[in-house]
């Protein structure tokens, strides 16, 4: 079976595996595995920040840094299309008591003139919006990179208006392989910065936060709250510095792959897929045809060994990874190839 459903699909490889075993560990809640001690560490040091947290997923990282950065009441700036508001069950609501107010973006990348409009005034009617969070790559927006000159922008307008600004950096490694751009240049303008270790780096579970020593004290503390204290957690971590060390510098392959089968679907005459605009991991596609519905080309195309997500009628997201090679690639194009062009009369 070829998974392009997600990157959070990929297997820990054997290499992984044996750091895992060999871990050192101790109890984290103490402060005392090493091997956490040590991922935090690098996490900070990788993006210029004074402190990391390893959390348990990339939600958890997310709302701890929302519950951190809020009051209950406060109003949130996120993307229409973000994570937060599509994909996190609506946590920012039941877990700090804040509303998020949507901005529409270009592929999920948000202009400063409407950023800075949605920014209420002081005043009682209004609820004081106290948060900015930003999503690189941006998951809805089919992989797209925040340009480094757009998010400081952006972060002007947050400063001038007094509001934190956090990242969901979930695929941050991925802008970076595809720029260029010094993961530290992209985390320098946040408070705070969540990145996963378990999509396209290839881990099995977890996530980090990395900010200023104060405030990872408090993430902290309420990662305790939210049930996210972890004990001999040193194993997981081993993966996270796996792969830290090992899966950064080769996910320029999984964008060559990504590339490469958006030109393949580009070609199939009832696919909408542009290619062009293909900048990390993922693929996002139209079946323009009418004669099947979005469940049975997903099943079809699963008879057929390839599974991907549904994102919308007869939308499709595909995603590229550790566990897909260029040879896997042009399978599926043909899978697609054969499932999607219609039948000649
Ligand atoms: N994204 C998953 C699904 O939840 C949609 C995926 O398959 O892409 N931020 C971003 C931008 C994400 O894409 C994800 C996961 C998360 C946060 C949450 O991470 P986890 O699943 O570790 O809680």
């Amino acid at each position: 079976m070829i998974d392009l459903r997600s990157d959070t699909v990929t297997k820990p490889t054997f290499a992984m595996r044996e750091a895992m075993a060999k871990a050192e560990v101790g109890d984290d809640v103490y402060g005392e595995d090493p091997t956490v001690n040590r991922l935090e560490h690098m996490a900070a040091e990788l993006l210029g920040k004074e402190a990391g947290l390893f959390v348990p997923s990339g939600v958890m990282g997310n709302q701890l840094c929302i519950r951190l950065h809020t009051r209950p009441g406060d109003e949130v700036i996120v993307e229409s299309t973000s994570h937060l508001i599509r994909y996190e069950g609506g946590s920012a609501s039941s877990l700090s008591g804040v509303q998020l107010t949507c901005v529409p973006g270009v592929r999920g990348i948000l202009e400063q003139e409407l950023v800075r409009a949605a920014i209420r005034s002081r005043d009682v009617h209004n609820p004081p919006t106290t948060l900015l969070c930003l999503e690189q790559t941006h998951n809805s927006g089919g992989g797209a990179v925040y340009p480094l000159s757009v998010i400081e922008r952006l972060s002007e307008v947050a400063r001038s208006a007094q509001l934190a600004l956090h990242l969901d950096g979930a695929r941050l490694f991925n802008a970076v392989a595809a720029t260029g751009v010094a993961a530290a240049d992209y985390a320098r303008p946040f408070d705070t910065i969540s990145f996963c270790l378990s999509k396209a780096l290839g881990a099995p579970v977890g996530s980090l936060i990395v900010s200023d020593r104060d405030r990872v004290s408090k993430l902290r503390r309420l990662r305790k709250i939210f049930g996210g204290g972890m004990r001999q957690v040193g194993i997981l971590a081993a993966a996270g510095i796996y792969a830290l060390d090992h899966h950064i510098t080769r996910l320029k392959e999984d964008h060559q792959n990504a590339k490469r089968l958006a030109q393949l679907l580009e070609s199939i005459p009832t696919v909408s897929c542009h290619a062009a605009e293909v900048e990390t991991n993922m693929v996002l596609f139209h079946v323009t045809d009418h004669s099947s519905t979005t469940h049975e080309l997903l099943s079809q195309c699963e008879q057929a060994g390839v599974l991907m997500n549904a994102v919308g009628d007869r939308r499709f997201r595909v995603v590229t990874h550790l566990d897909v090679s260029a040879a896997d690639i042009e399978v599926a194009g043909q899978v697609f190839s054969n499932m999607l062009t219609p039948m000649k009369k």
